[in-house]
C-alpha cells in the first residue's frame, strides 16, 4: 500500500467566537483525535491541524505548505460554514485539486447531499473510525471511486452524478479496543493556558461513553444513536493516571452525554479510583433519574466536584412535550442533595420551546428560585435537522436560511410567542433568579436589589408588547 499524506482538521476558529471569547472554555476536538489515533494504531501515519487557535488564513497556508492527499474535516452545526469555506479553498486551488475532502462529525449526515453537491469527496455517516481507516486504505491502493460502495456508512456521488448512500455499518461493540485520543499530534498547552489564565484551573476532556439510550426531542443522536456503549472502568483510570503524568491538569471534564447512566459501571470506576488512590477533581453531566445518594456519594468520593443536572424546564408539561422523562420534583431534590454533599450543581434551561407560556416561564422561574442551583445556562430552543423537534415545527418555519448561508440555530418557527418575546424572557429569568439570590444573602447590595427590579420589570414590559404582536 503506497501511504498518502492525511490529515485531520476541523473548522473552529476561537478567535471568531465572541461567544467563546467571553467565556474561554475551549476543549480539544475529541473525534478527530479518536480517529487520528486508531489510524495511527492501523499503521497509517497521519497528522491534525487544531484550527481552534489559529485562523483561515494559518490553516490555507498549512494546506498549501503540505498539500495532503485525504484531508478528514470534522462538522458540526456550528462549524459548517467555516468547513464550507475550506471546502471551498481547497476545491478552487490548483494545488490542492487532488486532495480528497472526506467529512465526519454530527453535521453532515442529515445533509449529505449538499456537503457533496458543496464539493467534499465522501461523507461519513456516525462513527468514524472503522470507515475512515477503509476510506484511507481505498483512496491509498486505488483512485477508483467505483470501490466506494463497499465502505459502508457513507454517502458519495457516484459516476452518473447519483447519490450513493452505502448500507449501514454496525457500530463499534468494544470500544474498550479504541486507542486513546491522539492528543500529542495538538499543542495541548494552548488549551491549558487559556484555562489557566481565565479560570485558574486547566482542564481537560475525556470521553468514557458513546451514545444515548434516552429521547429528547431536540438532541442531536446523529453519531451515536439511541445506544449505549461504555469503556470499562479500568482503562478509563487507565486514561486519567496517563492525562494526570503526562499533561498535570487540575481536573477532569467528561464528555459523556450522562455520566452515571449504568450505577454499576460508576461502582467500579469509584473503586478503581479508590484503589489507585487517584482521587481527581472531575465534572459531569447526568439525568436526575439517574443519581440518587448512594450514587452522589460515590461521586463525591472519587473526586466529582461539580454535576450539570439537565431539565431544561421548571415546567412538567414543557418536559414532558420535550419527551425528556423526568420529574421537575426529582430534579429539584438531586439539585439539593448534590450540593449538600458538597458537590456543585449546575442546570441546563431551554426556553422558547413549542407550547411554552408565560406560565411556564414563571414556573421555571421558581423551579431555579427553589432549586437553588449553584450554576446555569439558558438557551433558546432550535431545531436541528435529524431530530424529533426538527420534524415536529418543520411545516411551521418562519425563518429558513439558504443552507449554505446559515445553520438550524438560525431558524425560526412559529411559537406561542415571537423569539424576540424569548429572548426577553431570558432577561427576565436571569434577573428574577438573581434577584432571589441576593435576597438570601446576608451581606446583600441594597442598591443591587432595585436594580434587579427595574430590569425583571423592563424585561416583562418588553415581554407584553411582544405578545401583544404574537
Ligand atoms: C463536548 C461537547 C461540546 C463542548 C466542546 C466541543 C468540542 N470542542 O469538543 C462545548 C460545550 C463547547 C459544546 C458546544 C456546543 N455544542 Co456540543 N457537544 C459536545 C458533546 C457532548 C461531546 C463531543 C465529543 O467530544 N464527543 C466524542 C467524540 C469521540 O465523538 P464525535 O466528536 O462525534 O466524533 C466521532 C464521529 O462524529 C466521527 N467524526 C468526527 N469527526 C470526524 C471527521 C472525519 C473526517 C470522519 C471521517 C469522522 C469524524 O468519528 C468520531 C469517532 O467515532 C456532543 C455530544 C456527543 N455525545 O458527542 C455535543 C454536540 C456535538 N454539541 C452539539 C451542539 C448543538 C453544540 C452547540 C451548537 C450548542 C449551542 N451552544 O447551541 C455548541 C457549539 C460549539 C462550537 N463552537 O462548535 C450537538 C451537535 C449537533 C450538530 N448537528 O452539529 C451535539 C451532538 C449535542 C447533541 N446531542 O445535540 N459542545
Ligand atoms: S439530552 Fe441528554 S439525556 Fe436527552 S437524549 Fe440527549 S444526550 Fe440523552
Amino acid at each position: 500500500m503506497k501511504q498518502k499524506k492525511v490529515l485531520f482538521t476541523h473548522g473552529y476558529f476561537l478567535d471568531e467566537d465572541p461567544k467563546e471569547k467571553a467565556i474561554m472554555r475551549p476543549y480539544p476536538p475529541l473525534g478527530i483525535l479518536y480517529l487520528s489515533a486508531y489510524l495511527e494504531s492501523n499503521g497509517i501515519q497521519n497528522e491534525v491541524f487544531d484550527s481552534t487557535f489559529t485562523t483561515f488564513e494559518i490553516l490555507k497556508q498549512y494546506l498549501l505548505k503540505e498539500k495532503p492527499d485525504i484531508i478528514g474535516i470534522y462538522t458540526n452545526l456550528m462549524t459548517k460554514i467555516n468547513v464550507l469555506k475550506i471546502i471551498d479553498f481547497i476545491k478552487k486551488d490548483k494545488e490542492l485539486i487532488h486532495s480528497k475532502i472526506i467529512l465526519g462529525g454530527p453535521e453532515v449526515k442529515n445533509h449529505a447531499h449538499n456537503f457533496l453537491k458543496y464539493g467534499a469527496d465522501v461523507i461519513v455517516l456516525g462513527e468514524g473510525e472503522e470507515t475512515m481507516l477503509e476510506l484511507v486504505k481505498l483512496f491509498c491502493d486505488k483512485q477508483n471511486f467505483e470501490e466506494l460502495k463497499h465502505v459502508k456508512s457513507i454517502a458519495y456521488i457516484d459516476a452518473t452524478a447519483q447519490l450513493q448512500l452505502t448500507e449501514s455499518r454496525a457500530l463499534l461493540k468494544q470500544i474498550d479496543a479504541l486507542p486513546m485520543p491522539n492528543r500529542k499530534k495538538i499543542n495541548m498547552q494552548l488549551y491549558f493556558d487559556v484555562w489557566k489564565k481565565h479560570h485558574g484551573q486547566s482542564v481537560v476532556s475525556v470521553s468514557t461513553m458513546r451514545g444515548c439510550p434516552y429521547t429528547c426531542k431536540w438532541c442531536s443522536r446523529a453519531v451515536y444513536g439511541q445506544t449505549y456503549r461504555r469503556k470499562s472502568a479500568k482503562l478509563v483510570v487507565d486514561e486519567m493516571e496517563y492525562l494526570k503524568h503526562t499533561y498535570h491538569p487540575d481536573a477532569i471534564w467528561f464528555v459523556d452525554d450522562v455520566f452515571t447512566v449504568s450505577h454499576k459501571w460508576l461502582k467500579e470506576f469509584a473503586d478503581e479510583i479508590a484503589e489507585r488512590k487517584l482521587v481527581f477533581p472531575y465534572e459531569i453531566i447526568t439525568r436526575a433519574d439517574r443519581l440518587n445518594e448512594e450514587v452522589i456519594d460515590l461521586l463525591k468520593a472519587s473526586g466529582c466536584f461539580r454535576v450539570w443536572i439537565g431539565a431544561e424546564s421548571g415546567s412538567q408539561k414543557i418536559i414532558d412535550a420535550m419527551d425528556r422523562r423526568v420529574d421537575v420534583n426529582v430534579v429539584r431534590e438531586m439539585i439539593q442533595l448534590a450540593q449538600k454533599k458538597g458537590i456543585q450543581a449546575g442546570t441546563f434551561i431551554m426556553l422558547g420551546y413549542p407550547g411554552e407560556t408565560t406560565a411556564d416561564i414563571e414556573e421555571t422561574i421558581h423551579h431555579l428560585k427553589v432549586a437553588n442551583p449553584d450554576l446555569y445556562t439558558i438557551t433558546i430552543a432550535y431545531p436541528i435537522k435529524g431530530t424529533p423537534l426538527y420534524e415536529e415545527v418543520e411545516s411551521n418555519f418562519t425563518v429558513f436560511p439558504d443552507w449554505d448561508k446559515g445553520t438550524d440555530r438560525d431558524i425560526d418557527f412559529k411559537r406561542t410567542y415571537t423569539k424576540k418575546f424569548y429572548e426577553y424572557a431570558v432577561r427576565l429569568v436571569y434577573n428574577e433568579v438573581r434577584y432571589h439570590k441576593e435576597t438570601l444573602k446576608s451581606n446583600t447590595n441594597y442598591f443591587l436589589l432595585p436594580y434587579l427590579k427595574a430590569k425583571s420589570y423592563a424585561a416583562r414590559g418588553a415581554m407584553f408588547l411582544q405578545k401583544m404582536k404574537s
